[in-house]
């Protein structure tokens, strides 16, 4: 029977470097042999992109909180029955730009929707799959709006105000500090090369680890 491939995503605020990091760690992973997916969250497939474009529109009107955690979850169940699950039994590594911590985080922590809310969702459409690991960039609110500024026009997300982003980065580190040995910790402020040379570290121990099995 085929291995189930490694599932790891990648978290932060806005700007802290995850897509920029994506595909380098793929690039190093399938150096050392594995078969490697990069995709994101929301979106990934054709279905799950469409909703992301309305999720993320600045030119839309306000939409209601529950709202915005339905079509995240919407997106989610697409793009795991599509793509994710079928790769992961098939043995290929996925990683993800973006999963489940980032809802709660962003509806939970930042909207202040209630955190058992997003879990029974979470059991609904995942049932017990769950990323083998998250990788946290952590990253200054300041620094990481500066970023993601740079870039032009801000999506939905990005117009909100610093203290929105402050409580997602209060509930990503708290996540990490509850699951530590699941949740590597990348200090996003640093050079570019630096970043990768932290992420080398997580991505050898990793592969030491499904080694050890
Ligand atoms: N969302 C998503 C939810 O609310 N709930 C959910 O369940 C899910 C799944 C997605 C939005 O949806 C929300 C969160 C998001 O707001 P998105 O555009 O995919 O929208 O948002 P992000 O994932 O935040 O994408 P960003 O592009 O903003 O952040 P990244 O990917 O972390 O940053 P990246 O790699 O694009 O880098 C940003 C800039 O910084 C530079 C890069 O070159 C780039 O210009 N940079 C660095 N500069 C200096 N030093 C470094 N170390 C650097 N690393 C990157």
């Amino acid at each position: 029977m085929t291995q189930r491939g490694m599932f790891i995503t990648l978290e932060g605020g806005e700007g802290a470097g995850k897509s920029t990091n994506a595909s380098w760690l793929a690039d190093y992973l399938r150096s050392q042999g594995k078969d490697v997916l990069v995709t994101r969250e929301p979106g990934g497939t054709y279905v799950s992109e469409a909703i992301r474009a309305v999720l993320l529109s600045p030119d839309l009107p306000a939409m209601h909180a529950d709202t915005e955690l339905l079509l995240m979850f919407a997106a989610r169940n697409e793009h795991l029955q599509q793509k994710i699950l079928p790769a992961l039994a098939q043995g290929t590594w996925v990683i993800c730009d973006r999963f489940t911590d980032a809802t709660y985080a962003y509806q939970g922590y930042g909207r202040g929707i209630s955190l058992q809310r997003i879990a029974e969702l979470e059991r609904w459409v995942q049932g017990t799959l769950r990323p083998d690991y998250v990788i946290l960039f952590d990253l200054d609110v300041t620094t990481g709006m500066a970023r993601a500024q740079a870039r032009g026009r801000a999506d939905r997300f990005e117009q909100e105000h610093a203290a929105f982003f402050e409580r997602i980065r209060d509930g990503y580190r708290h996540r990490a500090e509850q699951m530590p040995a699941r949740y590597p910790l990348v200090d996003a402020a640093q050079p570019l090369e630096q970043v990768r040379v932290q992420l080398q570290q997580v991505a050898e121990r990793i592969l030491r680890e499904c080694t050890q099995g």
